[in-house]
């Protein structure tokens, strides 16, 4: 358990850094078919290191999606919008060629608004651009090393409330290629996760905060947050805390939703991006 690599630590994949803070190719293992627990194993390793690893040349169809996801945990079920017809744990995220809007375009980590936010994110290309369309990762445990120790502990037993309904995004229903769903229910609901959470694989603690949902602090008002939210929001960005990946059909990326924010680029436009997304259950995140 820890964030290290020792050569000994995979026996069945390669793993190779990619770019910049977090991210690395893994190779030698084919999705689709039985994929061994000890592989299993060494890429939650590889995860924990790296936090985002990417899988070139796989031919996943929802239901091979969803049975490779399922050996990372219990799989979530996204409230906002519609899975495919195959799979009900996989949706697809899809920009048509028509269309200029493109999901996830801010700094987030998934589902922040939920009890249990997602511990692993796994994103397939079914049809990705032929130039651009990159996820833009930043990794916390870089931005969390940079703060001095003293001001780490004044966020520590700070909690931070979320909630869906923050991002209008949830009023629209079909303006594009996916299903989109309002489920009021979820969206209208404020839920609060530690600020610095200790991550259940590593014993790490790291910041956890999540812009797009994030209303306030616990306990203060949203006025009071503001200045310590957007000092916050400023830091975890940081360009050399990032890292970008690049897309190319049948790629899967897989990132650890905890320790690390994204954003799709909507750097295409006249072109077809096709996503497929399944999410794993996390756990109530553990109060650092
Ligand atoms: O399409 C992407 O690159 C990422 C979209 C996103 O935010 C997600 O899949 O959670
Ligand atoms: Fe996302």
């Amino acid at each position: 358990m820890s964030t290290t690599e020792t050569s000994t630590d995979y026996e069945t994949i390669t793993v190779s850094p990619l770019n910049g803070a977090c991210g690395a190719e893994v190779a030698g293992v084919d999705l689709t078919g039985e994929v061994a627990p000890q592989t299993v194993a060494e890429i939650i390793k590889a995860l924990d290191v790296h936090s985002v690893v990417r899988f070139r040349g796989q031919e996943l169809s929802p239901p091979a999606q969803e049975r490779f996801a399922a050996r990372f945990g219990e799989l979530a079920v996204y409230p906002f919008a519609e899975p495919t017809a195959e799979s009900q744990h996989v949706f697809p995220i899809i920009k048509t060629a028509e269309q200029t809007e493109n999901f996830g375009g801010a700094w987030h980590s998934d589902s922040a608004y939920l009890d249990t936010p997602p511990s692993y994110t796994m994103l397939y290309g079914v049809k990705t651009p032929e130039v651009g369309g990159h996820t833009l990762f930043t990794s916390q445990r870089l931005v969390t090393a940079d703060m001095t120790s003293g001001f780490l502990d004044e966020l520590t037993g700070m909690r931070v409330v979320y909630r869906a309904g923050n991002v209008p995004r949830y009023d629209r229903v079909d303006r594009d290629g996916m299903h989109h769903q309002s489920n009021p229910e979820v969206a209208e609901r404020d839920v609060d996760h530690p600020l610095v959470r200790v991550h259940p694989n590593t014993g790490e603690r790291f910041l956890f905060l999540s812009r797009l949902h994030t209303r306030r602090f616990k306990g203060m008002t949203e006025e009071e947050s503001r200045p310590l939210l957007d000092q916050l929001f400023s830091m975890q960005i940081r360009a050399e805390y990032a890292s970008w990946m690049d897309w190319e059909d049948g790629q899967l990326t897989i990132w650890d939703n905890r320790i690390v924010l994204h954003y799709a680029l909507n750097n295409y436009q006249n072109e077809l991006r096709h996503m497929h997304r399944t999410t794993v259950l996390g756990e109530v995140p553990l109060a650092g």
